[in-house]
């Protein structure tokens, strides 16, 4: 008896020290002190030992049973603040990682383009008219001194809903209606902006654009008013270093008519790839209204005069941040989209 409970002592010590974790410990703690345990199945054997040895052996063995509780409780100890250290190290949290982003919504190109066109011409006091997509060839041409059989309609072949009806090709029919509705009150100092359509399709033309038109009517309104406000304009949009030039062309709606180029953004008129060695940029048209569209719309040529101009907002967003393939904008590419 005497030599198993020094052998169970000495194993019991040995085995604690290899007790990794809490799990094994307390496995171990079973397999000695359990209810079938090593150190309880020896205590039910003091029935066998003789009456006389009984007192000396249930106090060494009562000794080894309060010795291992001891040894036991300290290894657990041990092990627990172990374990706490290492679960630091497993829930660490490093606070340097960068939070999570979430994606946020932001207005197309175009969209922040027109918005900057109209900011600046209601800043130079236009009020911007709106009107519809679906428009009557007669706002769309007939007003516009563009009759039936025109020339100038085959640049601007439209899709049809019915001879009457079509899609418009540029946001004058707006004017029109506006002219219309206002006269013969003075002034008519608005901007038209929207969407227009025409059989189009290729990098710089798509079937589908934006126009933004101006139309100032009044007593008195000359050449010098459509230069000194479009001057204002491409200076407030492309930089104050700015300068302008007209060249001579051909509108039905307007005469006499001109294109209006600014300087090369990118040479700044030296020359280059951009402007295709000219120094110059085409940005917009213009021209004094035709007394003709003045007269259908409700006002005397003989009594006033006007100017009108427009412009392609896809050419003047391309322009202003490089894009080369009009079709960049329409094809949801958030690669391009969330470009700041
Ligand atoms: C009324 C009278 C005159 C609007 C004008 C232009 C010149 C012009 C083009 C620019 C590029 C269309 O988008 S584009 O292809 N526009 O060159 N537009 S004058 O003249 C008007 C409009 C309305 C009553």
């Amino acid at each position: 008896m005497h030599e198993r409970i020094e052998k169970l002592r000495e194993t019991l010590a040995e085995d604690l020290k290899s007790a990794a974790d809490l799990k094994e410990l307390e496995a171990m703690r079973v397999r000695y002190l359990g209810k079938k345990g090593e150190v309880t199945l020896l205590m039910r054997k003091m029935g066998e030992v003789p009456a006389e040895e009984r007192p000396f052996f249930g106090k060494l063995l009562n000794e080894l049973k309060k010795s291992a509780e001891g040894l036991f409780d300290n290894r657990k100890a041990e092990l627990e603040s172990k374990d706490a250290a290492n679960r630091w190290e497993r829930e660490r949290i490093d606070v340097t990682l960068p939070g999570r982003s979430f994606s946020v919504g932001r207005k197309h190109p175009i969209t922040l383009v027109l918005e900057e066109i109209e900011e600046i011409f209601t800043c130079m006091g236009f009020k911007i008219a709106e009107g519809p997509d679906v428009e009557l060839d007669y706002y769309n041409f007939e007003a516009l001194n563009m009759p039936p059989e025109h020339p100038a309609r085959d640049m601007q072949d439209s899709f049809y809903i019915n001879p009457e009806v079509l899609l418009r090709t540029h946001t004058s029919p707006v004017e029109v209606r506006t002219m219309e509705a206002q006269a013969p009150e003075l002034p008519v100092r608005i901007i038209s902006p929207g969407k227009v359509y025409r059989r189009d399709d290729d990098v710089t033309h798509s079937p589908m654009f934006h126009q933004v038109e101006g139309l100032v009517v009044d007593r008195g309104i000359t050449f010098a008013d459509l230069k000194g406000t479009l001057l204002m304009f491409a200076r407030e949009m492309f930089g104050k270093d700015r300068e302008i030039r007209l060249r001579p062309s051909f509108f039905p709606f307007t005469e006499p008519s001109a294109e209006v180029d600014i300087s090369c953004i990118v040479c700044n008129g030296k020359g280059c790839r951009v402007c295709g060695g000219t120094g110059w940029l085409e940005i917009l048209g213009s021209g004094m209204s035709h007394p003709h569209v003045l007269r259908v719309s409700g006002y005397d040529p003989e009594e006033v005069t006007g100017y009108a101009f427009g412009m392609g907002v896809e050419r003047i967003a391309m322009l202003k941040y490089g894009i080369d393939d009009i079709r960049l904008f329409y094809t949801n590419d958030l690669r391009m989209l969330s470009q700041r």
